[in-house]
């Protein structure tokens, strides 16, 4: 019973596989956003697969070889069941030999227990077949942010990250924060290194994605990755000019570095590595960047501002110099952008007031602070920290308290 489900899935998955890898070739597809899980009454749970398609290892979620974004919020837990259905004997090499075929699960920039059933990376370990059973407790007072989950058994994770085992988990709560983020289209990038070292289409892949002729950095070995977004090869994303959206980008390479750069529009950055700038720096909650280098498994959210639709406008990484013994990290496309109507309800692009523009306040909040009265600038503020008035309502006593400390609420509000 247990094989035909199994040999049912797999011949999905392979169709499933084919079908999108050849929508992700077919120039300039738009960009996918991953099935979601949620929370119901503070468990977010699912079921997911290691599987292997046309001879790499991926995850599988609700029969479909795409990881989910994983929503979950602070308090809550998160119950994985995660189950090996890779084969017994690998098609592929691992650092040493011929995969084993074991994975587990990493939650990466989770403060969460080392200890099974949760982020144990060590003792927690499934041959194919067996399963394991996560119950990862996130912290009350877990800051919010974009972190990520992808298998770690030593010797083998680095080409299950580089096949794509991996996925975002988003800790809820950045409008506490950041409140303009709560009106905005958020959009979850989840880039992916796609080694093209033994595939035949690797120069026709490298044109794709404007990955120059000349070499980048002082290193001599070739180019031998490419970047996938959702695992799209330069998917377009929809944006409006004018518009202001909430892009939430992790480097989910298995090795390389992006230094990530988005066309005629500055990064208005609003966490690092899954820490709110605003945690530390409460009166200085954004920065700004023409460009910004991401580590592997590194982390950018940042509100993006839609360039002028009059010239093409790309997503890129920039080339990183890794040095003489490092890896070719050459700049690319990532993704283009495709201009289109805003998704924003009751969108205007931003008007000049008094000669300034005033990026990131939507019509109906500049009524809101036409209403304060008193300046933009300090009606700005009175609104944020309604915001986390309204945010600290439902959050625990602990967070509460926290906050208070850094100087987060002032007169306005109350625990
Ligand atoms: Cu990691």
């Amino acid at each position: 019973m247990r094989n035909q489900v199994v040999k049912k899935t797999s011949l999905l998955l392979v169709i499933l596989t084919v079908l999108s890898l050849s929508a992700s070739v077919a120039q300039n597809a738009l960009l996918p956003d991953a099935p979601e899980v949620r929370s119901r009454h503070h468990v977010t749970r699912l079921s997911l697969h290691a599987v292997n398609v046309n001879g790499c290892d991926a995850f599988a979620f609700n029969d479909a070889a795409v990881p989910p974004l994983i929503r979950v919020s602070p308090g809550a837990i998160l119950k994985i069941d995660y189950f090996n259905d890779l084969p017994l004997h690998s098609p592929e090499h691992c650092a040493v030999e011929r995969c084993m075929d074991m994975t587990n699960l990493h939650f990466h920039g989770l403060a969460v227990s080392p200890n099974a059933p949760q982020d144990d990376v060590l003792d927690m370990m499934a041959k194919p077949g067996e399963v394991l059973h996560y119950e990862v407790r996130i912290p009350g007072d877990h800051p919010p942010g974009l972190f990520w989950y992808h298998t770690h058994p030593h010797g083998e994770s680095h080409r299950q990250t580089l096949d794509g085992m991996s996925g975002a988990i988003v800790i809820a709560g950045m409008e506490g924060y950041v409140p303009e983020v709560r009106h905005l289209r958020e959009r979850v990038l989840v880039v992916r290194g796609r080694s093209i070292e033994h595939d035949p289409r690797g120069d026709k892949l490298k044109r794709q994605v404007n990955v120059p002729p000349q070499k980048c950095g002082t290193g001599a070995d070739e180019v031998d990755e490419i970047f996938t977004v959702n695992g799209t090869i330069r998917p377009r994303i929809e944006i409006a000019p004018g518009e202001r959206k909430f892009w939430r980008i992790v480097n989910a390479s298995a090795d390389r570095y992006l230094d990530i750069q988005l066309d005629g529009t500055p990064l208005e950055i609003v966490a690092l590595d899954g820490m709110p700038l605003a945690y530390h720096d409460p009166e200085h909650p954004t920065r700004t960047a023409d460009h910004l280098l991401v580590v592997s498994a590194g982390r950018l959210e940042a509100i993006v501002t839609g360039p002028s639709a009059q010239a093409h406008a790309a997503l890129r990484t920039l080339c990183v110099d890794t040095g003489p013994a490092g890896d070719n990290n050459p700049g690319m496309v990532l993704a283009d952008l495709a201009f289109t109507q805003s998704e924003s309800k009751g969108f205007k692009p931003p008007a000049a007031r008094n000669g300034q523009s005033t990026p990131g306040l939507q019509t109906d909040e500049y009524r809101k602070i036409e209403e304060y009265g008193s300046g933009v600038h300090c009606s700005f503020h009175r609104r944020q920290e309604r915001f986390l008035h309204q945010w600290l309502e439902v959050h625990s006593r602990r967070a509460c308290d926290d906050q208070r400390s850094r100087g987060y609420i002032s007169t306005l509000a109350h625990c």
